[in-house]
């Protein structure tokens, strides 16, 4: 069977209507070989204001639905996702080029956000407030917000979008979907598991949650349509430089989960073994296309002649290949632009100095398909393209000897998204999760940059974009706040011991 053919079959199993992914304008192609898979239908820019016309009309209703069961809905779609987890798990391998245990376990964090989101439904708490005034009481109550627009990348297809999905149907949301023009077809596939949750539901009102494909002007329309509340964009700090401004104009919110340039520090006292298993999964796992990526490395001096070389070792016999045929570790680069990408920075990396080990292409005989052996790069120092992102397997090693300027290199680039020390000193380990310590959304001890669970927030300051999703109390930002203050006497008493007597 082709790939196109077990697209077809798989797409048939999850529902997706053939209408939608045959015949379009919008070619897609699987990383895997290289070969187009679809020609997807797509939406123009009227389009998109008639679908969030549509979801306006769906919040209007929704937002009277009791948020428990509200919740009774995303349980639904929880329980859809487990019965065809391993149909979108193998999709998302075949679209975005995931290992079979990645895509798997994207579509498990789409089944514990649903969960997350369950509980939640019963937990929209707001506070009461001690009051000044007598015979008074000060509440906060959390109200739906609107319309959610969410913006998802390749590198995650599926998942963020339900963080996104999830949290804002609880909360009384309707939402439209741009996915990446990248992964169409898993997005397709999500909205048709969630059409069949919407009808064992039963009265959910037409247009909650919809997904649009396009290019920009899919995703500039919904930026810029005032009844978009609130758009919550995963991408590149170049989009959301575009996105952000755009959104502040007509004071809309947002939620901006941008690039990362994630670092580690390997101390002296650190578990080596450990932090090579963390170091090899943070940095070559998802072939360095997650947010979280692991992409600088700050080993001790006292330690460094051990664990590199092991690293390297690592390195060299890491087996990349087909995610569908091969028990490979690492899969394929997204697309040429990927590729280039990678090899303009390995370049950049040389003439400063660095000492690159792999970063070839892997022959798969597949001309199209784009698979690099993981990059790991010794720098004499923090420069060059160091200080940026590359969306590929480039691990950049440099060594330290003094634990406050490696705290100070870590924190000295854009991106403040995640972070990682390997220690066990105490002083150490407490240091970086201090407020001198690491500057990022997350900051982990022993265990490496990416891979988070869901329970907590996850995004990241600086350059990442400041957005939160998912666990904790992310769900504050899918609704508006009002605080309410009730007289229950018979006296007029003023705040702050102002009198206003008229006679
Ligand atoms: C992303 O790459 O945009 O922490 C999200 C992780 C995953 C999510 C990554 N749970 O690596």
């Amino acid at each position: 069977m082709t790939i196109a053919q077990e697209v077809k079959a798989l797409l048939s199993k999850l529902g997706v209507n053939e209408a939608a992914y045959t015949g379009g304008t919008m070619p897609s192609f699987s990383p895997v070989s290289g070969e187009k898979i679809a020609d997807i239908a797509v939406h123009s820019a009227d389009d998109t204001a008639k679908a969030i016309e549509k979801a306006a009309g769906a919040f209007r209703e929704w937002r009277l639905v009791p948020a428990p069961k509200r919740g009774e809905l995303v349980r639904l779609f929880g329980e859809e996702l487990r019965a065809l987890k391993s149909e979108l798990g193998r999709l998302v391998s075949i679209e975005a080029g995931k290992i079979p245990s990645e895509g798997l376990g994207e579509v498990q964090e789409m089944i514990d956000i649903c969960d997350f989101a369950v509980g939640l439904s019963r937990q929209l708490y707001g506070l009461t407030i001690a009051t000044e005034r007598p015979g008074h009481r000060m509440m906060e109550t959390w109200h739906p917000l609107g319309v959610v627009g969410v913006i998802s990348a390749f590198n995650f297809p599926v998942a963020v979008w339900s963080w996104n999905t999830a949290l804002a149907l609880v909360c009384g949301n309707a939402v439209v979907w741009k996915p990446s023009e990248k992964t169409p077809l898993t997005a397709l596939a999500c909205q048709a598991i969630f059409d069949r949750a919407a009808a064992r539901f039963g009265d959910v009102p037409a247009g909650l949650a919809q997904v649009l494909m396009g290019d920009r002007t899919v995703g500039e329309a919904l930026v810029d349509h005032p009844k978009v509340a609130l758009v919550s964009a995963t991408g590149s700090t170049r989009m959301g430089r575009e996105v952000g401004p755009r959104l502040a104009k007509r004071f809309a919110r947002s939620i901006l989960e941008l690039g990362g340039n994630n670092a580690g520090i390997v101390c002296p006292s650190a578990d080596l073994d450990m932090a090579l298993r963390a170091i090899a999964f943070g940095a070559m796992g998802t072939a360095g296309q997650r947010c979280t990526t692991l992409r600088r490395l700050f080993v001790h001096e006292s330690v460094y002649d051990t664990l590199v070389p092991r690293l390297k070792k690592a390195y060299e016999s890491v087996t990349v290949g087909s995610p569908l045929e091969t028990a490979a570790l690492v899969g394929p680069l997204i697309d040429k632009a990927a590729f280039d990408n990678m090899q303009n920075a390995l370049a950049a990396a040389r003439d400063h100095g660095g000492k690159v080990t792999g970063g070839a292409r892997v022959d798969t005989g597949h001309d199209k398909a784009y698979y690099v052996r993981p990059a790991l790069v010794e720098m004499p120092k923090q420069d060059g393209p160091v200080t940026e992102e590359t969306f590929a397997p480039i691990l950049y090693v440099m060594k330290y000897s003094n634990f406050d300027k490696a705290i100070a290199d870590h924190n000295a680039v854009g991106a403040g998204l995640s972070s990682s020390i390997f220690t066990l000193n105490l002083q150490e380990a407490e240091r970086f999760l201090s407020p001198d310590g690491s500057d990022c959304g997350i900051a982990n001890v022993n265990i490496g940059t990416s891979g988070a669970e869901i329970g907590g927030a996850f995004g990241g300051e600086k350059e990442t974009g400041g957005g939160r999703e998912s666990g904790s109390d992310a769900w504050k930002a899918y609704m508006r706040r009002a605080t309410n203050t009730v007289n229950y006497s018979s006296a007029l008493p003023l705040a702050q011991g102002v009198s206003f007597d008229i006679e």
